[in-house]
């Protein structure tokens, strides 16, 4: 009998990433079996594989399948460059003095100002085309270079249409509460009555605008008392909180948002234990973003030790940002987090794929090889998963999968 739709790839070796399978979930002469919605039908050893004549079989040869990658943290979506503060850093000038300088951030927020939709659509495409390229299928996009109603819902929006249009899923996060807008100059707390104004956050939620809302929690952002308050409103329109927390001091940001059941914790390196206890019992994933770290030249790295001690899930993400991590390639991040924080490739690879899906809410729906979840494949050209995060500049991507095909 036929059965319309169906797909198979057989003949490869899966990395599952399954958490009821050991490590990485390794299955040997395994096969997988996609049903015509793109959902997972089978995953496991093709000497199991169910009956399914008709179906369109991919041989792979004995290549590696691991879920499509998930890139858990990006800026993905603005207008400009920063290419001349670069150079002014080389030149000597900090991170956080040329933010102090009105440069940083706020240069990126003038840029995508005045952008249009569609120039910032072509220019977000791009970075996308480059991820994907590296076997990513589901991707976070953050606004925050808006910094006004108009134009952060043009931010988001602009997100929105990258998922409709390109065959990868877009996860939109809020993040209104990035840097204060020239407007609002020694007046922090008007704008954050600004963003978390009932109206916004209900918007946001109800025009299903933002799947989540972040802060960035720090000294050149906002404190902890204001990242309350943005999280006591999402919580009030019923949108997930996230956080960009101990990045370049501990304000203690990412326990607080622990405390509001956070989907996740970024950044990390100032992480005390009492943080990392924290994120570990509410089940808030602490995603590490080792371009940013690699790119300001950060020299404290996140306490890695301390969240396998207290058994937190971390993710590895791009951070992808004109200012801090102009970073387009998922695999250098999973490289650098081996090489410059002591990530075991395990750690790194489950960081892209299972952990990086718990980060965005996804974890019923992707990161892992497993029957019911969406079938997102990477199917690589390599002889073991450890050399995803071992090589440097390479692409051994042979054949992407989105959704079943
Ligand atoms: N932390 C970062 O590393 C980026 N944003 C944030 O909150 C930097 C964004 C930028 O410099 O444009
Ligand atoms: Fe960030």
């Amino acid at each position: 009998m036929a059965v319309p739709g169906v797909r198979i790839w057989r003949n490869a070796r899966l990395a599952s990433m399954d958490a009821e399978r050991p490590s990485l979930g390794l299955i040997d002469k395994g096969a997988i079996m996609a049903d015509a919605t793109g959902r997972i039908l089978f995953a496991g050893l093709e000497a199991d594989l169910p009956a399914s004549a008709g179906a369109e079989v991919t041989d792979c040869e004995g290549r590696w399948i691991t879920p499509g990658l998930i890139d858990c943290h990006t800026h993905l979506v603005f207008g400009g460059d920063r290419a001349h503060e670069f150079e002014m850093r080389l030149g000597g000038a900090s991170y956080e003095e040329i933010a102090r300088a009105g440069g940083g951030i706020l240069s990126t927020v003038k840029a995508t100002r005045a952008a249009s939709a569609d120039d910032l659509f072509a220019s977000a495409d791009r970075r996308l085309a480059m991820l994907m390229s590296e076997g990513v299928t589901s991707i976070e996009i953050k606004s925050g270079y808006g910094l006004r109603i108009d134009t952060e819902l043009r931010q988001l929006a602009v997100a929105r249409r990258l998922g409709q249009e390109r065959p990868v899923t877009v996860r939109t996060t809020f993040l209104g509460a990035h840097a204060l807008p020239p407007e609002f100059a020694g007046n922090a707390d008007g704008y954050i009555d600004l963003v978390t104004g009932p109206d916004l956050m209900r918007r946001l939620a109800d025009e299903k605008l933002a799947d989540a809302v972040d802060v960035f929690c720090e000294g050149i952002g906002f404190s902890a008392e204001q990242s309350r308050l943005v999280f006591e409103a999402a919580k009030a329109a019923g949108l997930p909180v996230k956080i960009h927390a101990e990045q370049l001091s501990n304000l203690h940001g990412a326990a607080l948002a622990a405390s509001f059941g956070a989907l996740s914790a970024d950044h990390l390196e100032h992480l005390d234990e009492a943080g990392a206890q924290a994120l570990a019992k509410a089940g808030t994933v602490a995603v590490l973003l080792p371009g940013a770290f690699y790119f300001i030249r950060e020299t404290r790295v996140p306490p890695v030790d301390l969240l396998r001690a207290a058994g937190a899930a971390m993710a590895v993400a791009t951070d992808c940002n004109p200012g801090s991590s102009p970073l387009t390639s998922l695999l250098l991040a999973l490289n650098m987090a081996c090489t410059l924080f002591r990530l075991t490739p395990e750690e790194a690879l489950l960081g892209v794929t299972r952990h990086a899906a718990k980060a965005l809410g996804l974890q019923a729906e992707a990161g892992m090889l497993r029957a019911g979840l969406w079938c997102d494949l990477a199917i690589w050209e390599i002889e073991r998963p450890a050399e995803l995060c071992y090589r440097m500049g390479f692409n051994p991507l042979w054949r992407r999968v989105w959704r079943g095909s």
